[in-house]
């Protein structure tokens, strides 16, 4: 104080009520955000979920099952959206870099079935007062995933994790999305392109068969194929080729009888 009035000369003024440090034992759970971008159908590999676990208990605590939802969006029903993720890896950070890589280790496989993924048979430890880090990552389905679905996984509860012993979490549910892939078809591996065989032949002999496509819808989603250019590979000039016909096979997946003439091609003039 500033006038003579200094103290207090008693006791030390304190407060009355003791206050507590708690430390509560338990693990803490986070998702790690993962950038949302585009994925091809077929991709492998593409991380869905980046789980960060924390063990506050002064034992090693071990994870023996997880689960995990489909959080994927689309037109198509939970059976579609289910497909288009054709298996799920929970992969261990291993190297504990915060990123899945191919070195991370899988420690169980699973598949969605009505929007949820079960992985088990493994062991996964959390030594006293460590984190560790763990993802669930999924290979793009190459003939069922649609252009523009956007694919996810996320954990809806504490009950989707179970260990090997009672053991408090502490995490905001549900984690996730932990991810939100664009799918961006199409890519040349939906398309088979079939043996046409080689054959000789003579002026005004024909038709023969240049090229045989499987050509495949959206992933569930039918699609309606307006335009195919097709390019002359061969050593005859365009000018050799009196017509070329664009063929729909009627179902016998050989050209024949069935099939439905859609048209004469028109030259674009180019050669690819
Ligand atoms: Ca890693
Ligand atoms: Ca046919």
């Amino acid at each position: 104080m500033a006038s003579a009035d200094d103290g207090p000369i008693d006791r030390a003024v304190a407060n009355p009520s003791a206050l507590t440090i708690a430390v509560v034992d338990r693990i803490a759970l986070a998702l790690k955000p993962i950038n949302p971008g585009g994925v091809a159908p077929g991709q492998r590999d593409v991380p869905l979920l980046a789980l960060v676990a924390t063990n506050t208990y002064a034992v090693d605590k071990t994870l023996v099952a997880l689960a995990a939802g489909d959080a994927s969006t689309g037109s198509g029903t939970q059976a579609d959206l289910d497909g288009e993720l054709a298996s799920l890896a929970l992969r261990d950070d291993a190297n504990g870099d915060g990123v899945l890589d191919p070195g991370d280790p899988t420690l169980a496989t699973a598949f969605f079935v009505s929007g949820r993924a079960s992985f088990g048979g493994f062991t996964w430890t959390i030594p006293a007062g460590k984190t560790r880090r763990l993802f669930v990552s999924g290979d793009v389905a190459l003939l069922r995933a649609a252009d523009g679905d956007v694919l996810a996984g996320s954990i809806a509860s504490a009950a989707d994790f179970e260990f090997a012993d009672p053991t408090a979490l502490s995490a905001v549910f549900p984690l996730g999305p932990g991810a939100a892939w664009k799918v961006n078809g199409m890519v040349a591996a939906e398309v088979q392109a079939r043996d046409a065989p080689g054959v000789t032949l003579g002026a005004s002999d024909g038709p023969a068969l240049a090229l045989d496509l499987v050509v495949r819808r959206n992933g569930y989603v039918d699609d309606v194929l307006d335009r195919l250019s097709v390019v002359n590979l061969g050593t005859a000039p365009d000018a050799e080729l009196v017509e070329v016909h664009l063929w729909s096979d009627g179902g016998d997946g050989v050209l024949s009888g069935d099939d439905q003439d859609l048209g004469v091609m028109a030259p674009s003039g180019g050669r690819g």
